[in-house]
């Protein structure tokens, strides 16, 4: 059985994922209007992803007898800067998430719950991951600057991640 504390702690971070997809989904839809079909492919494939995260928190509370609620959501913005400027938000925003995941971990141990300290030390991996995949795209756009071309290579590019991310999500499911 979860405590209020943890089972409160748990439903905050179902809010953030599930404002992760939606964040994520804006983008891609953004970046679908420009063209940039690759980018909009692992774009909504991450938001996808992000849904996944809050799902699998959804579950987990109801299996410990809590109560995984549903949020309410803000609407996230409709255009961005530049795709340099998406990822770089993207970046920003898996470092928040991962501080999130880190302070839901210190509550579990605070209250001594290790059964939801286990099941977060997927959450723990995961944003290994998310967090140095971000970065390593920023680098790249980073080295692309303003050449066009190079931005017609990067898209065509995240076309083949989004493919290999479809088949990792499948994997970790
Ligand atoms: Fe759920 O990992 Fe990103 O936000």
């Amino acid at each position: 059985m979860l405590s209020s504390k943890v089972s409160q702690a748990l439903n905050k971070q179902i809010e953030l994922e599930a404002s992760s997809s939606q964040y994520y989904l804006a983008m891609a839809s953004w970046a679908e209007t420009q063209g940039l079909n690759g980018v909009s492919a692992f774009l909504y494939l991450h938001s996808d992803e992000e849904r996944m995260h809050m799902l699998k928190l959804v579950k987990f509370v109801n299996e410990r007898g809590g109560h995984g609620v549903v949020p309410s959501l803000k609407q996230p913005p409709v255009t961005f800067k530049s795709v340099k400027s998406v990822f770089e938000e993207i970046l920003k925003h898996e470092i928040k998430v991962t501080n999130e995941i880190n302070g839901l971990v210190d509550i579990t141990l605070k209250e001594k719950d290790y059964t939801t300290h286990n099941f977060l030390q997927w959450y723990v991996s995961e944003q290994i991951e998310e967090e140095a995949l971000a970065r390593q795209i920023v680098d790249k756009l980073k080295l692309i600057g303003d050449d066009k071309s190079g931005l017609y290579f990067f898209d065509r590019d995240m076309t083949s991640l989004a493919t290999a991310e479809a088949a990792t999500n499948k994997e970790k499911k």
